[in-house]
């Protein structure tokens, strides 16, 4: 797909005299869009102090502060069981995992906000719900193996779209990327430890693993967002380089991954379709429900409502927190401007 030049006029009207202030800024951005076709031919990065199309830098705000939002809200289904895990040694590994999303968060607003969008102004996207984040957070996590199935399937799916994102062709997203990475295969990790030791118990704690895998299944899948047909963005995207596999594609890429996984955690996936296919050299698998997918990605799913309401909650809960912070860095600030004084 080829990449739409923008229409590079000196003024806006015809009947407008040409100014130079005028003719030099287009002379600049026409050397700033040569310059960045340059970067996607040969597939290079840009930097935010490169010029880009509008429409580039709205896309990446749209996905890295969507993708910023994911790992916040995502925080909740796991936080909840911190309280309730079964020992103090899983207690402590999910405290770090659920505090590594939160930094995963703070790396990704910090990366949109080098795309001129404040860290303010996303926050309040999501706390009057304009906002969208990742379909999955909005399922219950009911009982301690669905820990485990979100470890292993939500992470797992979070992975294998991440890693082509480490070369995405915006600097500041890949290279957050990189490691929020690492990390999430050490959240893979840990969920797959748990479901192995579920399956491997009484036959209760097998059951409990097993039911946690088919609630999670479908939805895990659908993080990779709508089929390719129904995908509005995806072709812009991997024309900029941001993306470099459609949806469908890395989809059946996990599907690949998870099912002798499944197989060695001795549990099974719930798609009655599931079959090795010869010929394509991959898995066949059942179609997923989208109409539940895009009923949950329009605010309907079992909890948007209580993970929107709980995140308000801690950010109003949280506003004196700020303020005094806010307050002491103005203090410091004040007091190491009088020194500099003192001693210059
Ligand atoms: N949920 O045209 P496309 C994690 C929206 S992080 C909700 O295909 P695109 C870590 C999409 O925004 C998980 N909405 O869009 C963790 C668009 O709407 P818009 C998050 C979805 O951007 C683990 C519309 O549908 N990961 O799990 C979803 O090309 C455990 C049309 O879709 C990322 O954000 C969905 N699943 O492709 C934390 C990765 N899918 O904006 C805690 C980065 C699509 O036009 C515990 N993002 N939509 O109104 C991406 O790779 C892409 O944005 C996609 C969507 C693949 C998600």
């Amino acid at each position: 797909m080829s990449i739409k030049k923008p229409e590079l006029r000196a003024v806006d009207s015809p009947n407008q005299p040409i100014t130079q202030d005028a003719h030099e800024a287009a002379d600049d951005a026409r050397v700033g869009w040569e310059h960045f076709q340059q970067l996607m031919e040969e597939d290079k990065r840009v930097e935010p102090r490169d010029w880009m199309p509008e429409q580039y830098r709205k896309t990446l705000v749209r996905q890295v502060s969507q993708h910023a939002h994911s790992e916040i809200i995502g925080m909740q289904p796991e936080g909840n069981w911190i309280s309730r895990a079964p020992s103090l040694k899983r207690k402590s590994v999910l405290m770090a995992k659920v505090q590594d999303e939160a930094g995963h968060g703070l790396y990704l607003y910090s990366a949109a906000e080098t795309l001129g969008t404040s860290r303010d102004e996303m926050y309040q996207q999501l706390y009057t719900g304009k906002a969208k984040y990742s379909s999955i957070f909005n399922y219950p996590a009911r009982t301690w193996a669905d820990v485990g199935a979100i470890g292993w399937l939500v992470d797992g799916a979070a992975i294998t779209n991440q890693v082509p994102l480490c070369r995405a062709s915006y600097g500041p997203y890949g290279r957050a990327m990189v490691r929020v990475c690492k990390e999430e295969s050490f959240h893979q990790r840990q969920g797959w430890e748990i479901l192995y030791t579920l399956s491997h118990g009484t036959e209760e704690q097998k059951q409990m693993a097993q039911d946690a895998v088919d609630r999670t299944y479908g939805p895990a899948l659908q993080m990779f967002g709508p089929p390719d047909g129904d995908s509005p963005n995806s072709q812009q995207s991997m024309a900029w380089n941001i993306k470099r596999f459609s949806n469908d594609d890395l989809r059946q890429r996990f599907v690949d991954m998870i099912v002798p996984q499944a197989e060695a955690l001795g549990l099974t996936l719930p798609d009655p379709e599931l079959k090795w296919n010869e010929e394509r050299g991959h898995y066949d698998y059942a179609d997923l429900d989208w109409d539940e997918f895009f009923s949950v990605v329009k605010g309907n799913g079992p909890l948007n409502h209580q993970r929107l309401a709980h995140y308000r909650a801690a950010r109003d809960n949280g506003a004196w927190v700020r303020e005094a912070a806010a307050a002491y860095a103005a203090k410091q600030a004040d007091a190491t401007r009088g020194s500099a004084l003192l001693s210059a």
